[in-house]
């Protein structure tokens, strides 16, 4: 029976292989047919953005073609599969990444040529999908290409924000936000699902009913929203296999308040069902605070509930005993964000499919799994116990049953420790009766991981101690990843064809520990001139993209130094500004020989503060007046210039990144969870600065501290530092560049004052001022070591050599391994 199954799945896959021909011939006339018919442009006229569309749509067919292939063999093996529930992905631009991925781009770039277009440039026409705030949100869409690429069976489920995270306008150096409404023009790159929709219920209440003569719970809801899946294939690189994001859309139910129809009120219920669209409407832009708004609420909700139908549904596809659940299904919760995710299986589960609470509760133990990205316990999500129990009051109930339960087990652990009961306790008393969404997920989970060896230490001794100490087999952590296909494949292809021509293989993008192989040429001269030309052809890419946005001419012999993160003030970007300042200072009053022992430097800052986060976007006001400053003083030069990047996104750090000499990572040290943006740098050859925080600290062991630039307090001296205040020493230097700015001269005065405040001796919380000294020695250090352009280039060699334990194919294989229990199911053919 087999035989004769594969025999016609090879025919089957034959004649999908007719289908879709991948020589230079076949996609123009693919291309063309789809400026025809999809865009609906006259092949004979069309322009670069109409070009993209039809190029786009003819890479669309090729995908779908392999996802379906892939859905279908899965479909065929049923294999455990993860389930990675994220609020946020931050996939940005797909064109490239997808023709690179599925082996084509050479043809496609050939085909385009012959049609009188650049691949390079038509790509440059796709916006992009930025339906994330920062670090999380990207690491998801990184370990959505390795779970591809490694032929997981794995599903992403999101949502389908129509306002993705806003644009950042600088006008006069102030940060105005514009919201991105990026579905505009259409996506190519979805697959609207209209037969894939699920009603989301909410409000209502709960009542006490007789079912088969039990007594039962039974929610009774209120309002319900149509949940609509947009699918978006997510191809690997090197397999056929294709997996899927799937984003919901809320739309109107058709149940929806029929009454009113009735009534005759008609115009009005028509706009009342519109409202229901508002759920998918705009992500929240705080990577941080938690507002307990019920428009967040209702968005986690509804894409949780969609979610999990979904998968119970499949589940159901294939199994009739949910005792089997954890054999084929594994949930991970990206942060906290998804965590209602486990009262909703526990409702589905005793509610609708009649288990009782003991078998429930032991298969949701058994599915889910949580990582953390937060390092502060102030940090953690909380729900107002009155917002959630008017919108899910069913959950409610199942989630104070959860924490009656864990209570009562507590109790015969720990005794009558209150303090600590209190403190563990899922639902926090307090002036806000809150429930603790981190606890619950703790609770529930059967493996909660941290994102970096550092951020594990914290969790074990300060944020989770507690849990810690009570379930220290849960916690494990796996360092972050990132994707080189995306950061160097795509971002940076001369690198790419350097690294392949001395490593002598492409097979470092599927297995990127090879990068150490370049590690015995890290002194080649051959190497090391190649490197520094393909160096140099970036930074002259990022010039060029420079003075379009500013009009400022930089010069490409000076070190470029670059910052490019949200901006927060435990980032410390304000250090950053500090030290431009002290070296403008310092410039200004050298005599000429010094000067002419000046390292060059062009400066660039890039970021988006949260419309809310005042001292932020006073930051981002003090970097510009200090630019204004610096770079129209004629006396300066060239010797110092200073760049805002305005709208940072993930197409700027494509292109950002591989132009890059110096990068910058100054979080005080306990502050950042890992830290990605360093090992984009990192694989790219750019040198660190950086403080020992986060995923600097494994960096440092794969590279050695000789290679970066490493400055700051250590994380077991943060605390005294904080009590004791700054050394007198260090603070004359750096009490002399916060009095320029207090003095007006830059500008500003009163505005900045509130700015200035925060880093005064006594309330300097992110140490800025004990930590100035270490730094400014630090850039010294880097200045030293750019004057010697071969050891310079040696040490580059050397950094991207040393960045295969930062890929994210080897944070999924961990994963997979030791959280999710899962493997590989690779599509044949
Ligand atoms: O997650 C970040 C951490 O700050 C980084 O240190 C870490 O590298 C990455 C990936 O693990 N956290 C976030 O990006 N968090 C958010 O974006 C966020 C968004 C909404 C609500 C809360 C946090």
């Amino acid at each position: 029976v087999s035989g004769e199954r594969k025999a016609k799945a090879e025919r089957m896959f034959a004649l999908m292989d007719g289908f879709q021909k991948n020589d230079p011939m076949s996609l123009q006339k693919d291309i063309l047919n789809h400026v025809e018919y999809t865009v609906a442009r006259s092949r004979f006229s069309f322009d670069d953005f109409e070009a993209y569309q039809g190029l786009s749509h003819s890479v669309r067919d090729r995908l779908i073609e392999r996802w379906h292939d892939t859905q279908l063999h899965f479909k065929r093996e049923d294999p455990k599969r993860v389930y990675f529930l994220s609020l946020e992905y931050l996939m940005g631009r797909s064109l490239s990444n997808s023709v690179i991925n599925l082996g084509i781009r050479d043809e496609y770039a050939e085909a385009l040529n012959e049609l009188g277009f650049e691949l390079e440039v038509l790509a440059e026409q796709e916006g992009d999908a930025a339906l994330g705030n920062g670090g999380l949100a990207r690491l998801s869409a990184c370990q959505l290409d390795s779970l591809a690429t490694l032929d997981y069976p794995a599903w992403g489920y999101g949502l389908r924000y129509q306002y993705g995270l806003f644009r950042q306008l600088i006008l006069d150096g102030f940060q105005h936000e514009q919201p991105d409404y990026w579905l505009n023009f259409g996506n190519p790159w979805e697959i609207e699902r209209v037969h894939v929709t699920y009603p989301v219920k909410f409000y209502g209440t709960v009542e006490e009913e007789l079912v088969d003569g039990r007594k039962s719970r039974v929610w009774i809801p209120a309002e319900t929203v149509e949940a609509v899946a947009y699918d978006n294939p997510i191809p690997g690189y090197g397999t056929r296999n294709t997996i899927t994001l799937r984003l919901w859309a809320a739309k109107p139910s058709d149940h929806y308040d029929m009454e009113s129809y009735n009534t005759g009120d008609y115009i009005n219920a028509v706009v009342d069902r519109q409202k229901a669209e508002t759920i998918s409407s705009v992500l929240y832009p705080d990577d941080r605070s938690h507002q307990g708004k019920e428009l967040r609420l209702k968005q986690q909700y509804f894409f949780v509930s969609a979610s999990t139908q979904d998968i119970i549904r499949r589940f159901k596809d294939a199994h009739d005993n949910f005792d089997e659940f954890p054999q084929k299904v594994a949930l991970q919760l990206n942060d906290t964000h998804p965590s209602l995710a486990i009262a909703e299986i526990m409702r589905v589960l005793i509610d609708e499919e009649n288990l009782d609470w003991d078998r429930a509760w032991g298969i949701v133990c058994k599915i889910f799994s949580f990582t953390t990205h937060t390092v502060l316990a102030e940090g953690l999500e909380k729900i107002p116990v009155d917002l959630l129990g008017s919108l899910l009051p069913r959950h409610l109930e199942i989630i104070y049953d959860i924490n009656f339960k864990f209570m009562e087990d507590l109790k015969k652990k720990v005794g009558l420790d209150y303090s600590r009961l209190s403190r563990m306790s899922i639902v926090e008393d307090g002036a806000v009766k809150s429930i603790r969404s981190a606890n619950l997920s703790i609770v529930c989970s059967h493996t909660v991981n941290g994102v970096s060896k550092v951020h594990f230490e914290l969790l074990k001794t300060k944020v989770f101690k507690d849990f810690y100490e009570l379930w220290p087999e849960k916690f494990q952590y796996k360092t972050n990843g990132v994707t080189q296909r995306r950061w160097i494949v795509v971002s940076n292809p001369s690198l790419c064809d350097l690294i392949t021509k001395w490593l002598g293989t492409e097979a470092w993008i599927r297995n990127v520990d090879l990068l150490t192989g370049l590690r015995e040429y890290a002194t080649d001269a051959v190497l090391q001139q190649e490197w520094k030309m393909v160096r140099r052809v970036n930074k002259m890419r990022l010039a060029e993209y420079i003075e379009v946005l500013s009009g400022l001419k930089v010069s490409l012999d000076a070190m470029f130094d670059v910052q490019i993160k949200r901006i927060h003030e435990y980032k410390r970007q304000l250090l950053n500004i500090l030290g431009i300042i002290h070296r403008y200072d310092c410039i200004k009053n050298m005599n000429e020989s010094d000067r002419r022992k000046v390292v060059p430097r062009v400066c660039i800052i890039g970021g988006k503060a949260a419309p809310g986060y005042e001292i932020a976007k006073k930051i981002i006001k003090l970097c510009h007046v200090v630019a204004d400053k610096i770079n129209n003083n004629s006396d300066i030069g060239d010797l110092l210039k200073l760049v805002f990047i305005p709208d940072y996104n993930v197409s700027v750090a494509e292109l950002v990144i591989p132009g890059a000499d110096l990068s910058q990572h100054l979080s005080t040290a306990g502050h950042e969870a890992s830290g990605t943006g360093s090992m984009k740098f990192l694989m790219n050859g750019c040198l660190l600065l950086a403080t020992a925080d986060g995923s600097t600290v494994e960096i440092i062991e794969e590279i050695g501290s000789e290679n970066l630039f490493l400055f700051g307090a250590k994380l077991d001296e943060v605390p005294t530092l904080r009590e004791r205040g700054p050394n007198m020493k260090v603070n004359l230097q750096f009490a002399r560049v916060v009095r320029m700015i207090r003095d007006g001269y830059f500008g500003f005065q009163d505005y900045f004052e509130s700015l200035c405040d925060t880093v005064e001796a006594d309330k300097d919380f992110y140490l800025l001022g004990s930590d100035f000294g270490s730094y400014l020695e630090a850039q010294a250090a880097a200045d030293k070591a750019f004057v010697d352009q071969d050891k310079w280039t040696e040490m580059s060699i050397l950094s991207a050599a040393g960045s295969g334990r930062f890929s994210s194919d080897r944070t999924i294989q961990e994963y997979a391994e030791k959280t999710w229990g899962i493997e590989a199911c690779r599509c044949p053919f």
